[in-house]
């Protein structure tokens, strides 16, 4: 379902749609994409050990992220304590945010060196996500393919060019992933923006949780 508040006729025109996508080309220049991918370049990448399916491995893809003061970030067994925003990034969320309508207090920064470097078919599911919100995904460098699929559909390939915007909705489903594309030299650099609770915020629905089901427990025995 379409519920941009923000987006023009134009970018509505241009926006190719699948159940749970949206992709804008173009949502930044060339020139702009080559001015960030320099800038986001030089961010503290890391390759951290991960879990999957329960085997702990270091990815040949590498992170990082940023964020607001509050949040904790825990995927693949992996907990991301964010870095403070800069101005390059608080720049490209207000864009993001703007074209969205949506606030993110969180971006996930993947850089694959090369097209050897991928990422498995996962959903973004973690119980911190807010997931309200759709995941907004930018892409910078080279254009890589992303893979969504979803039980009993067919898969659906899309390329993300260089300044290109992928918006993904209704998460609970579909899963996505980066294969290797052997052939891709160049590096590419993702961002993915999300909301996420707070961790007071997270803490605060664990005791209510608790509380609720202590308080029941007690009526049922009353
Ligand atoms: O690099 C991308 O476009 C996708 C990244 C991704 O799937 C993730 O960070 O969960």
């Amino acid at each position: 379902m379409f519920h941009y508040k923000s987006l023009s006729q134009f970018d509505k025109f241009f926006a190719i749609s699948s159940p749970n996508i949206t992709c804008i080309p173009n949502f930044y220049s060339q020139e702009e994409c080559n001015e960030m991918f320099t800038k986001l370049s030089k961010c503290p990448f890391k390759q951290p050990i991960i879990k999957v399916w329960g085997k702990s491995y270091r990815p040949l893809r590498k992170s990082c992220s940023y964020g607001d003061m509050d949040i904790e970030y825990e995927y693949s067994g992996h907990c991301e304590l964010p870095l403070p925003w800069n101005r390059t990034l608080l720049k490209i969320k207000s864009d993001v945010e703007k074209k969205t309508g949506f606030e993110y207090n969180f971006v996930l920064l993947n850089f694959y060196e090369s097209g050897q470097a991928k990422i498995g078919a996962h959903k973004d599911g973690e119980p911190s996500l807010d997931q309200s919100v759709d995941i907004a995904t930018l892409s910078f460098g080279a254009c890589r393919d992303m893979i969504l699929s979803k039980k009993g559909c067919k898969s659906v390939r899309q390329a993300l060019e260089a300044g290109s915007l992928l918006l993904m909705h209704d998460q609970k489903e579909w899963t996505h992933a980066i294969p290797p594309q052997p052939c891709v030299k160049e590096p590419r650099i993702s961002l993915t923006f999300r909301r996420t609770w707070s961790s007071l915020q997270q803490s605060l629905d664990e005791m209510a949780r608790d509380y609720s089901i202590s308080l029941c427990k007690r009526l049922r025995r009353d």
